[in-house]
């Protein structure tokens, strides 16, 4: 991987002025993309966004969050272009920094749709729009990624994780669900059987607590920033 990354970065033609490197960090619901994010803060040549869950819980005072999750048939195809949107706001932000890290990312908004299309959540027309939207995002928004990082879980512990969390609007998501969720992410990072991946991806085990996950973090970090310095 370092490889790649190396061989991608030392393409750009003048050494002074590399553009932005952009990484996503991706994962199920509870795998902890927030915690790993955070450490990127200490470095300040990078922009750290996290994903904007405060802007879902709050449309103009409306919490789409919670309405899709309470009734998904009716709010589902509503809240995933919501998503979409606030997902390329943050791929699009500018910055001078050389580096940007997202949690999440208009590609694993992606991974809801399909989710929705296997269980039938959503009418047909409902989902070829959403498709729709996201090809576009692809073909012709400026979201070019040059990392993905995986937070690999099992559906087991990310639902423990989750019920001690406890964020309301999550109350009745269930066990079931999260598996359906990290199958789609398998099948996209993991498995690399669905959609076509836009990045060199590096798996790390996040089933590992917080102090585990720093000495995976430090390994991540290095990757991506000894090769670029
Ligand atoms: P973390 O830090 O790994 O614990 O991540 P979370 O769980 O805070 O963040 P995330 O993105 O996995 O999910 C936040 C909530 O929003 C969670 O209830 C799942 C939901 N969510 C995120 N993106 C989408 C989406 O594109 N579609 C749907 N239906 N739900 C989504």
């Amino acid at each position: 991987l370092a490889g790649k990354l190396f061989a991608r970065m030392s393409a750009s033609p003048n050494k002074n002025c590399k553009r932005l490197f952009t990484v996503c960090i991706e994962g199920n619901i509870g795998s902890g993309k927030t915690t790993f994010l955070n450490n990127f803060k200490a470095n300040d040549n990078m922009l750290v966004l996290q994903e904007p869950v405060e802007l879902w819980r709050d449309v103009g005072g409306t919490n789409l969050l919670e309405k899709m999750y309470k009734d998904p048939v009716r709010y589902g195809c509503l809240f995933q272009s919501y998503v979409q949107l606030t997902m390329l706001q943050l791929h699009t932000q500018k910055t001078n920094l050389p580096f940007k890290v997202m949690e999440r990312s208009v590609y694993s908004a992606r991974c809801f749709i399909e989710n929705m299309k296997r269980t039938k959540m959503l009418e047909k027309v409902e989902i070829d729009i959403l498709e729709q939207w996201h090809e576009w995002c692809i073909q012709r928004a400026d979201i070019q990624t040059d990392l993905i990082v995986y937070l690999r879980t099992s559906p087991e512990v990310v639902y423990e994780r989750m019920r001690t969390r406890a964020r309301k609007e999550e109350d009745c998501v269930s066990l079931e669900y999260l598996r359906q969720v990290h199958d789609v992410h398998d099948d996209w990072l993991y498995n690399r059987s669905l959609f076509s991946v836009p990045a060199p991806v590096m798996v790390l085990d996040a089933n590992k607590s917080v102090s585990e996950m720093m000495a995976e973090f430090e390994k991540c970090r290095r990757s991506i920033f000894e090769n670029r310095d």
